[in-house]
């Protein structure tokens, strides 16, 4: 056994340097391959361990321990001191003597479980959690040691590294392979001192230092000047996709990789909660996947799978993780490299033809450096069964410009939709539109997602609504002027005549952060009062980083004579266009505190026009302007703020338990697990009126809420839904008196009702009543909608 698993992992490191001729660290260099963090901040227990090591689910599964290496990490201490941030010698006392070390410490442990294990090697590695030294916060690290003293900080880290040695020598199955920096990110200035020392006295150890850095954290591509030996990145994505509150589609994925490959890094693998629903087995199994197309399987990895008795929850998800570190291919969720049929005329389009077995939730397109300069339109049309004949319809759009090459080029764009269950989707047909030149794409490009999303956009995405009673209070940090921008189409800051040119001025930008809470897009709509023509408009803004303060990831606008545009997804009885961003100007200021203009160029004719943008920290607006040949005609501009700048306390009224942030239930994200979310007891009422600014055509209406029985979180057992022309006098819609029962992803389930007719509406009010059967429960909802 043992010699088929050599000959096998030979031949496999002979195929990787064929396939890939990137620059990987390879598992010679490193040391390792297969590296699991475990977080013993739990109890393992010998036997526990002995599921664990093997990849075992619930019983012993197999002998064999799948990884070499394994990472050592607590979390908290004791004294309820993260070892990320600030900690003191009795927190260091307490892990090295009663977590680590002893009859119960986790390396004896470690050791009975073994007894009863096959290994590959003959010892299985072992790496141990430095935790961050932080020179500010442990000036008391003990009666005698102030850790912004380095003589003091070498005393400390030399004798923890010590202790750890001394300690290792009683266990003759395990062997130190070095230190692990516990802290994932490395500020600028005296923090890569302190690395720069730690990595001295670890290899005057004879022993080695690793690194996790998240996504763009800081000197997450530097790490190897600061005398870091191995380093690894994390993707984040199974943290921070749509259905998580997050902004990271699959493509996060295979950017990782390149990145990764591009700066000697290895990539982690990441399990989100144990990986026990559909949803996250199917990530799960995408960062599997992603590994063989890119080459990171066989390359030093680490494992981040939570802290479970098991390395995953679910017997899908350890099986995934053994055939995994065996070595074998895992199969994505995705479709990828289809015979999709190219033509090209004016627009460059790909067609493919879907087999009725597959259901795609989106199509996602993998760019690369030679499309760097391209922006341009995309269109993802299906050809689809509606009362019983096929027509193309749009299922999403998107535009690509400027600001939207994050990760350096190998960015990706999804375009999401969801099909009802009676929608049968024939064939895609994506469409690539710009004024000056077409993309260079191929079938690897073009990725048919089946995993859901967490994006439901609808006709009445990004338009205002109101909760009564009021869950929300409107405090603005970077407000206007005046409150009129907020309720209607108004004059204030951003139509001012001033801006900055250079360096950011607080007093004259309109801010919005784009923090944990709110991952969402900021919405501004303009209103020229009639149709007029236009040929550009610009944004006054900020950048560089001060303060926060950056350009935003994503910029696009969105016209119309017809309606005011919330989102493409708007309905038959109103046409939008959209344009993306077509160049960024900077225009003063530092490399750090910038002034710029971001510039959308199109010519057409207009009333409305909706200004979308994905902020990036702080986007800080001062100006907004448009014109005709060159000529301002920025004073007809009237504009209305769907979305609040940021507020002072985003957990606003301190009565309320799970307050409203005054987008969140009409942004086009759906909440897939609990978290920052609209929630109240079901013994108190509810209602929820949606404007959509004017009067539009509504078929179908849905709430999506979460249920987590668990949590005393359920359904709403009824929602009445009316709607309004005016605002006053108020219709039912739909006479079943109950919402139905849609589909689900996650703890998320939409309820909707679907007439058979259009109905015409400004507002759409959603009820929800006392419930007297559950009043101790929660009802919790993240997205509302109405849709043609
Ligand atoms: C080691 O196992 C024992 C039970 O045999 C348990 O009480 C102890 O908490 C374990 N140690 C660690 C660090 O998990
Ligand atoms: C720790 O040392 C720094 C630098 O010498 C000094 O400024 C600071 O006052 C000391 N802190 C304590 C608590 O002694
Ligand atoms: C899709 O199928 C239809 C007939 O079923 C065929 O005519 C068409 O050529 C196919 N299209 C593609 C892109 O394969
Ligand atoms: C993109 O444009 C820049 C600036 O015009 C140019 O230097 C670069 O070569 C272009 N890249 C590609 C891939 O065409
Ligand atoms: C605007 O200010 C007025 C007067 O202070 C207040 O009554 C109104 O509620 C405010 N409107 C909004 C949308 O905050
Ligand atoms: C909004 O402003 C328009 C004019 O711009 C005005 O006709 C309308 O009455 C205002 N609506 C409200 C609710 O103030
Ligand atoms: C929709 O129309 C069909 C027949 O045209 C009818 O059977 C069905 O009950 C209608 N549904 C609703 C909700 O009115
Ligand atoms: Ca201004
Ligand atoms: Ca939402």
């Amino acid at each position: 056994m043992i010699c088929y698993m050599n000959t096998f992992i030979f031949i496999i490191i002979i195929f990787y340097i064929n396939k890939v001729n990137g620059t990987y660290p390879t598992i010679d260099q490193a040391g390792f391959h297969h590296n699991a963090l475990l977080y013993i901040d739990g109890n393992h227990s010998p036997e526990k361990l002995m599921l664990w090591l093997t990849g075992s689910y619930e019983t012993i599964d197999s002998y064999n321990v799948i990884f070499d290496t394994i990472t050592i990490i607590v979390e908290r201490t004791p004294s309820n001191s993260l070892t990320a941030y600030s900690t003191n010698q009795q927190d260091w006392i307490w892990f090295l003597e009663s977590k680590l070390s002893g009859p119960y410490g986790i390396l004896s442990n470690l050791t009975q479980a073994l007894n009863h294990l096959q290994t590959r090697n003959k010892f299985l590695q072992i790496i141990v959690m430095l935790p961050y030294i932080d020179s500010n916060g442990q000036q008391t690290f003990s009666s005698t040691l102030n850790l912004s003293i380095q003589n003091h900080r070498y005393q400390a880290i030399q004798w923890y590294i010590n202790t750890i040695q001394e300690q290792m020598k009683q266990y003759s199955k395990l062997y130190l392979w070095g230190i692990y920096l516990m802290r994932e990110d490395i500020s600028f200035g005296v923090d890569e001192q302190i690395i720069r020392e730690i990595s001295d006295i670890v290899h005057s150890s004879q022993l080695r230092l690793l690194w996790i850095p998240y996504t763009n954290a800081n000197n997450w591509n530097n790490w190897k000047t600061l005398g870091i030996d191995v380093a690894i990145l994390q993707p984040g994505y199974a943290f921070a996709s749509p259905l998580m509150q997050g902004t990271f589609n699959a493509g996060r994925l295979r950017a990782t990789a390149k990145l990764a490959q591009h700066y000697g890094l290895g990539v982690e693998i990441e399990v989100n909660q144990g990986a026990s629903t559909e949803y996250e087995i199917g990530l799960l199994q995408n960062y599997l996947a992603q590994g063989f197309i890119d080459g990171y399987q066989y390359v030093p990895t680490a494992y981040f799978l939570g802290n479970y008795d098991s390395i995953a929850r679910s017997k899908k998800a350890c099986m995934l993780l053994r055939t995994y570190t065996f070595g074998l291919r895992i199969e994505p969720t995705f479709m990828s490299n289809m015979q999709w049929t190219w033509t090209t005329n004016e627009k460059l389009q790909a067609t493919i033809n879907i087999s009725s077995n597959n259901i795609p939730q989106g199509i996602r397109i993998n760019w690369s450096p030679k499309n760097s300069n391209w922006s341009g339109r995309i269109i993802v049309e299906g050809y689809i069964k509606i009362d019983n004949s096929y027509t193309w319809k749009i299922l999403s759009s998107t535009e690509v410009g400027e600001k939207n090459w994050r990760d350096e080029e190998w960015t990706s764009t999804l375009l999401p939709f969801s099909l009802l269950p009676s929608q049968i989707i024939l064939s895609i047909k994506a469409s690539f539109i710009s004024s000056q030149f077409l993309p260079s794409l191929t079938n690897e490009d073009l990725i048919i997602e089946q995993n859901p999303n967490g994006i439901a956009l609808q006709t009445s995405t990004g338009a205002p609504y109101s909760i009564i009673p009021s869950m929300y209070t409107y405090n603005p940090q970077y407000g206007d002027s005046t409150n009129q921008t907020l309720s209607n189409f108004s004059r204030g800051l951003l139509t001012d005549k001033q801006w900055s040119t250079g360096e950011w001025q607080s007093t004259m930008s309109i801010g919005w952060s784009n923090n944990l809470n709110s991952n969402s897009y900021v919405r501004i709509a303009l209103d020229f009062n009639r149709i007029i023509y236009a040929d550009e408009i610009i944004i006054r803004l900020h950048g560089g980083t001060y303060a926060s303060v950056n350009w935003p990831n994503i910029a696009r606008i969105l016209i119309s004579s017809d309606c005011i545009p919330f989102s493409p997804y708007s309905s038959s009885d109103c046409s939008v266009k959209s344009y993306p961003c077509t160049s960024r100007i900077i225009t003063g200021g530092t490399n750090t505190n910038q002034g710029g203009i971001l510039s959308f160029k199109f010519s057409n004719s207009l009333r409305w026009a909706t200004l979308e943008f994905q902020p990036n920290s702080w986007l800080m607006i001062d100006e907004i302007q448009a014109f005709v040949n060159g000529h301002d005609i920025s004073n007809l501009i009237h504009y209305y703020l769907l979305t609040s700048p940021t507020s002072t306390s985003l957990s606003s009224s301190s009565s309320i338990s799970y307050p409203d942030d005054g987008v969140r239930l009409t942004d086009g994200l759906i909440a897939g697990i609990m978290g920052p979310i609209t929630g109240w007891l079901k013994s108190e009422p509810h209602t929820i009126i949606v404007d959509l600014l004017m009067v539009r055509n509504i078929r179908e209406t849905s709430v999506w809420a979460l249920i987590k029985s668990d949590w005393a979180i359920s359904l709403p057992t009824t929602i009445v839904v009316h709607t309004s022309l005016d605002g006053k006098v108020w219709c039912e819609f739909g006479n079943q008196g109950q919402m139905q029962i849609g589909e689900r992803i996650l703890d998320a389930q939409r309820l909707f009702i679907r007439l058979n007719h259009t109905n015409h509406a400004r507002y759409i009010k959603f009820d929800f009543p006392i419930d007297q059967i559950f009043p101790g429960w929660w009802t919790m909802i993240s997205e509302v909608s109405a849709t043609d």
